[in-house]
């Protein structure tokens, strides 16, 4: 510790309410020179940092120099880091799987290179009333409270046009469900949930940190809008039928749009967006883009942001269009996984520009030769999420190997490309039957 009588230099004097250590090597050569102050002492030239440099004075053995170790920058009243800052958990896996009169909601934990099942009963369980032929495809996972942690939404179908949108919100252990009333519900005759289909997507639209749904609702005669909820954090606001965006002519859904709507923030401004691949006939395609504002879509345009004339079709792609920032530089792009036939398939990347998409071409970012991969063996269970935690968006997959045979592959994303990480996947069962899960297959940061 420094003492009243060692304040003999202007260092000295401004750091003596703290410890540090006084060094000499000999020499007439000064240790430190000025301008050094706050920088690192090294043991050995770029070696271990051991202090902070405090200034120089001249002893009696020649040129000292002062340093405040490490071990007691706390002395300033500033806190140590002893430990890496933690780094973002990777993303889980999570399926509604269908027991006949009930339900559970199964979720499988990242350990960065494989998913730790977390066992057959559920983060969320019901034995009978909860039918998920009423939810079709339309299960997502979001962060609908802004408590960090992924919830788990369903659209249920109540017949008559009745309609809620339940929700279980994560404890990091299990789902809580949040009442069969839902955080929004239509009463008889006034949603119809065979017009949105499993047009459903989840994103933070107004960019206030709580996740929110949308759904791209069918009115018939190429009339169609984009309904959006926006969380309140413990229910959804609903306010316009009208919707975020509008168009009364022209916009076919059901047949040219299909499942393939997504959400991601395309032009990193903190607000996520729509994206969906329109079919226009005879290999002609198109991404439309809707830019949230906050409060409304703003459509991009039908010319897209981006567009063939010919050769993409679309009905090789199916429901198989998902969003994620696959080169991690902060904007979603989009990628598909195309049916090249004789189960040969690639994944198709486009990467944001932040006004356009650039397509990566039709090498893909990953290929199976024939006889490889069969798409029908995944039907719509494809989904984005960080699975090693590096930053960058990688692809799963849960492929039915038929006979209750079923194994979650993972191709993780190095910025230009994906990894497959093998066929014995980074988890397999014999007992799962995927048709018990059907489309219902969401990734999220669950814990
Ligand atoms: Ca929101
Ligand atoms: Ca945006
Ligand atoms: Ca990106
Ligand atoms: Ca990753």
């Amino acid at each position: 510790m420094c003492s009243p009588r060692d304040t003999g230099s202007p260092a000295e004097r401004m750091f003596c309410s703290a410890t540090y250590v006084r060094v000499f090597k000999g020499g007439t050569r000064p240790m430190a020179l000025g301008g050094d102050s706050g920088g690192p002492v090294f043991d050995k030239p770029g070696r271990n940092a051991v202090g902070i440099v405090i200034g120089e004075r001249y002893g009696k053995d020649g040129p000292e120099m002062l340093y405040m170790p490490i071990e007691y920058i706390s002395d300033l009243g500033l806190e140590v880091l002893t430990s890496e800052p933690p780094r973002p958990s990777p993303d889980d896996v999570a399926t509604f799987y269908d027991f006949g009169a009930g339900a559970r909601i199964h979720t499988w934990l990242s350990r960065g290179s494989s998913f730790a099942y977390q066992g057959p009963r559920g983060w969320w369980r019901v034995s009978r009333g909860y039918a998920l032929e009423q939810v079709g495809g339309r299960m997502v996972a979001g962060d609908f409270d802004g408590d960090g942690d992924d919830d788990v939404a369903a659209f249920y179908d109540y017949g008559r046009a009745a309609a809620r949108i339940h929700v279980w919100l994560s404890s990091g252990r299990s789902f809580s469900y949040r009442l069969s009333t839902g955080w929004w519900q239509a009463h008889r005759g006034t949603y119809r949930l065979s017009k949105a289909a499993d047009r459903m997507t989840v994103g933070d639209y107004n960019g206030d940190g709580k996740d929110d749904i949308a759904a791209f609702y069918d009115y018939g005669g190429g009339e169609a809008r984009i309904h959006v909820w926006l969380s309140t954090g413990s229910s959804f606001g609903y306010r316009w039928s009208i919707g975020w965006w509008g168009t009364s002519r022209g916009y076919w859904l059901w047949n040219k749009v299909g499942d393939r709507m997504v959400s991601g923030d395309f032009n990193r401004d903190g607000r996520d967006d729509i994206a969906v691949f329109y079919d226009y006939g005879a290999g002609a395609a198109r991404i439309h883009v809707w830019l949230s504002t906050g409060r409304s879509f703003t459509y991009k345009s039908s010319g897209g942001w981006w567009s063939v004339k010919r050769g993409y079709w679309l009905n090789r792609v199916g429901g198989r269009m998902v969003a994620g920032d696959f080169d991690g530089d902060g904007d979603d792009d989009i990628a598909t996984f195309y049916d090249y036939g004789s189960a040969a398939a690639r994944v198709h990347v486009w990467l944001s520009s932040g006004s356009s998409f650039s397509y990566q071409g039709n090498t893909g970012w990953w290929a199976a030769p024939r006889g490889w991969y069969r798409m029908s063996a995944l039907a719509d269970r494809m989904t984005v999420g960080d699975f090693n935690g590096d930053g960058r968006d990688d692809i799963a997959t849960f492929y039915d190997y038929r006979r209750g045979i079923a194994r979650i592959h993972v191709f993780l994303s190095t910025g230009g490309s994906f990894t497959y990480q093998g066929n014995g996947g980074w988890w397999g069962s014999s007992g799962y039957w995927l048709e018990k899960v059907g489309d219902r297959m969401a990734a999220g940061g669950f814990k």
